[in-house]
């Protein structure tokens, strides 16, 4: 009887387990399950789909990699290592190094800025106040810059909400169109939302890019890139126009930041696209820019040139030569070659925060590749003691991954700048910009 009550609490015992381990089976399915279809970043990170891939391949632009397992075999150069490959281990060597890398993508990718004397002169051509209803004041400006007996202008609007202390200012380099004043106080407009900015409480200011120097192969005359430079400068290294855009950025950044409603410390330079390689540019060369938002920027912006993933070096100086500086034109094809690549880039911004942005409709600009690049650029945030995205698989759609001074969003959709991603935009500005609320 004890022997069998025995077997009889063994059996149940046994079936306790049994059940108990279905059940546990059961929990980890249900837990897998709802994990495969958690949309979440750190579940599954997002990654091309063989639809897309074929898409491009056979309709979008053809003849061009866009698969993962045809990526040549690259080795990055270390963000830490100086030229002659000496390890960089405090701060201090960093900022010995950052200048000498600034000049290697000078002379490499962008080109000189030249160090013409000018003079600027800002000229208001037009007001409204109270608009949108919440007293904010728009201003039409036109620059005008003078050196070696020319002038160059260029317009531009800002947009200054009412406030009782200085405000940030985010500027837009717009490289598709001039927004005039009576647009911008009236018309919607998602590519530069300048109402959803100023209502965060932001002051807000764009430029058209072709209005500081012509987007066109042949527009060198045409604009400030020939009107600064000497006539003697080194024909292989004079500046791009992504470098006179940038320049022009920053000259929007000395009328603003000498505004008593603009605080100085809280600036930010948006770009889209060839604005977005622009955007990243301007950072690099001016350090006033304390966030760079580079979206869907590509080969020559946030993607890492080695990857040679969608849009190549070689592509992008042949299409667009007037973008970089002719030097540059020598790595299509032998990225491998470059001094340099775009990782460093974004490193140069540190520790300055740095928000890059992909579509997932846009393998042109290689989403992994620009996400990578972030990561990579890591090590130079973590020495200068601030948090940066480690992770290495990319997060799901639209789920902006923010770590310390970085912030990634790849967005569902094209090639574009779209509300969603200013959106994404204004909670990451929050965040470094320290705002309550
Ligand atoms: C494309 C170019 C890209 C990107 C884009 C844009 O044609 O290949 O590098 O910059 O233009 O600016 O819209």
């Amino acid at each position: 009887m004890i022997y069998k009550r025995g077997l009889n609490r063994e059996s149940s015992l046994l079936l306790s387990d049994v059940r108990a381990s279905i059940y546990g089976i059961a929990l980890w399915l249900f837990f897998a399950a709802t994990a495969w279809s958690d949309p979440s970043p750190d579940v599954h990170g997002w990654q091309a789909d063989a639809k897309q891939i074929e898409a491009w391949k056979t309709k979008r632009r053809p003849g061009i990699n866009y698969d993962e397992s045809k990526v040549p075999k690259y080795q990055l150069p270390d963000p830490l290592k100086v030229f002659d490959g000496k390890p960089i281990t405090t701060a201090a060597e960093w900022y010995e190094h950052r200048p000498k890398l600034l000049d290697v993508f000078r002379k490499h990718v962008y080109g000189v800025r030249p160090n013409t004397k000018y003079q600027v002169d800002y000229k208001e051509i037009g007001k409204r106040e109270n608009v949108f209803g919440i007293g904010a004041t728009a201003r039409q400006i036109r620059t005008t810059i003078k050196a070696r007996g020319k002038s160059h202008s260029f317009d531009f609007v800002i947009v200054i909400p009412k406030s009782n202390k200085p405000v940030p200012i985010i500027v837009q380099i717009n490289n598709r169109y001039f927004v005039p004043i009576e647009k911008a106080v009236s018309q919607f407009d998602p590519f530069w939302p300048i109402e959803k900015i100023v209502r965060k409480g932001y002051a807000t200011a764009a430029f058209h890019t072709s209005d500081v120097d012509p987007d066109k192969r042949d527009g060198y005359d045409q604009g400030i890139r020939s009107m600064l430079d000497m006539p003697d400068s080194d024909p292989t290294t004079r500046w791009g126009a992504l470098s006179a855009w940038g320049w022009g950025a920053s000259r929007v950044l000395d009328y603003a930041t000498k505004l008593p409603e603009i605080d100085s410390n809280k600036t930010a330079v948006v770009g889209h696209s060839r604005g977005g390689k622009t955007a990243l540019w301007a950072a690099a060369e001016d350090q006033r820019f304390k966030i760079a938002y580079s979206n869907n920027s590509g080969c020559g912006g946030a993607a890492l040139s080695r990857r040679a993933y969608g849009e190549t070096v070689k592509r992008i100086t042949g299409n667009f030569p007037h973008w970089f500086c002719k030097r540059f034109n020598a790595y299509g094809g032998k990225e491998n070659e470059l001094p340099v690549d775009q990782h460093q880039l974004i490193g140069l911004i540190a520790p300055r925060a740095v928000y890059v942005t992909s579509a997932d409709q846009d393998l042109w600009a290689d989403p992994r590749g620009e996400y990578t690049s972030l990561v990579e650029a890591g090590p130079v945030y973590r020495l200068l003691g601030k948090e940066h995205i480690q992770k290495k698989t990319m997060p799901a759609l639209d789920s902006p991954r923010h770590v310390g001074a970085t912030g990634y969003h790849i967005r569902q959709g094209e090639h574009n700048l779209t509300e969603q991603d200013w959106g994404y935009f204004l909670d990451f500005a929050k965040v470094q910009f320290g705002e309550k609320g």
